[in-house]
């Protein structure tokens, strides 16, 4: 048990990286029917062994990502302000990451502010409303994995690290959501294909009981809260026939986009999906299906695909991943040695 504990550590940081690197030379392009054969290309040309390419470069992604896990390792409580401090750090040793066009703003405010009130810069944002981006979506992975036994902390712990740079409701409880999804895979027997009518079940109860809370005068109508709504979504286009013009339509009501909204149902989508064969995704393999097939969606790949690879490296563990594939990613060995260190930093607590 605890090697495959350890073996889902590793896998669902590593897809959170694959998804990041393999998905970013697609970064906001619109894809069309051809963009699939370029990128089941792609995918084939880079599973040759012989294949000897340069490595694809993680982005502000796998760079937040990192920090989060870094925060969990080092601290025996876990320290929010010390996790400010990463970002800031990380972000001016390497500003040219591809981060959010705003959340700069934030690290400058949170340097000159000397770390006073690590909520406040980004409370600050769009005229204070908060920015709604992925980008505490895109990092949450190491959150899920380290409190995948204590979901009332992992949901705090969701919020309070999303809120040091995202403070609208949606980008908050967006990055809620994928840790919900990336724990619920996590607990999931890896043998066994997922039940996707199940999984969306429980991650609607659990995603309902995060959001009513923000919308205390509503009758208790889960139709009427933003993300129970996407889920129900979810849960229709899995059971239509995939084709491409279901795939426009998912696109168009899930969205494929930068926000929280329009980007974390459709990676939760593309891994349910997935579990069996899609037209025109040739591969065996349920790992580089699912990171394969969120690069198809276009839009917001590289974080579409790294939250996709986030939970499917949950599900299936380190195993289920191809090596060959892997070995194109920056930096790979750094991120296995940290989702070791986050395994056995845990076990220290528990
Ligand atoms: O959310 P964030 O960290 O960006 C992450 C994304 C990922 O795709 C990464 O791969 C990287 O490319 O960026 O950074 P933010 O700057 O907070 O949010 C991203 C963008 O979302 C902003 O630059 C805005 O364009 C948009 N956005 C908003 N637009 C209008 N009003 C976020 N919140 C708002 C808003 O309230
Ligand atoms: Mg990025
Ligand atoms: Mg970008
Ligand atoms: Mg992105």
């Amino acid at each position: 048990v605890s090697n495959q504990i350890q073996s889902k550590f590793r896998g669902s940081l590593l897809g959170s990286l694959m998804g990041d690197c393999l998905g970013a030379p697609f970064e906001g392009e619109l894809v069309s029917s051809g963009d699939k054969i370029i990128i089941q290309r792609y995918f084939d040309k880079m599973e040759k062994p012989e294949y000897e390419g340069p490595f694809k470069k993680y982005t502000d992604d796998t760079a937040m990502m990192k920090s989060v896990a870094k925060f969990l390792v080092t601290t025996p409580e876990p320290d929010l302000n010390y996790l400010a401090k990463l970002f800031v750090n990380e972000y001016y040793n390497e500003p040219k990451r591809g981060y959010g066009q705003s959340v700069a703003t934030v690290f400058e405010k949170l340097k000159h502010s000397k770390y006073t009130d690590i909520f406040r810069p980004a409370s600050e944002q769009f005229d204070g409303r908060g920015s709604y981006g992925n980008g505490g979506a895109m990092r949450i992975a190491p959150i899920s994995l380290y409190f995948h036994n204590d979901l009332e902390n992992m949901i705090k712990l969701a919020r309070d690290s999303t809120r040091i740079t995202h403070g609208h409701m949606l980008g908050i409880n967006g990055a809620i959501l994928q840790a919900l999804a990336i724990r619920q895979a996590f607990l999931l027997d890896p043998t066994e294909t997922v039940k996707a009518d199940e999984f969306c079940n429980t991650l609607l109860k659990q995603i309902h009981e995060v959001e009513k809370s923000y919308f205390e005068d509503l009758e208790d109508n889960s139709e009427d809260l933003p993300y129970c709504a996407k889920i129900k979504q979810i849960k229709y286009f899995l059971n239509q026939e995939f084709t491409d013009d279901l795939q426009e339509e998912i696109i168009e009501n899930l969205g494929h986009g930068i926000s929280a909204y329009d980007s974390v149902p459709i990676a939760i989508f593309c891994f349910l999906k997935a579990q069996n064969p899609i037209p025109r995704i040739e591969t065996n393999n349920v790992f580089r299906r699912t990171i394969q097939f969120a690069i198809t969606m276009g839009g917001d790949t590289d974080t579409i695909a790294c939250m996709a690879g986030a939970i499917v490296g949950a599900h299936l563990g380190e195993e289920a991943i191809n090596k060959t594939l892997l070995k194109h990613c920056e930096k790979y060995d750094d991120i296995i040695a940290l989702a070791h260190k986050l395994y056995e930093n845990r076990q220290l607590q528990i």
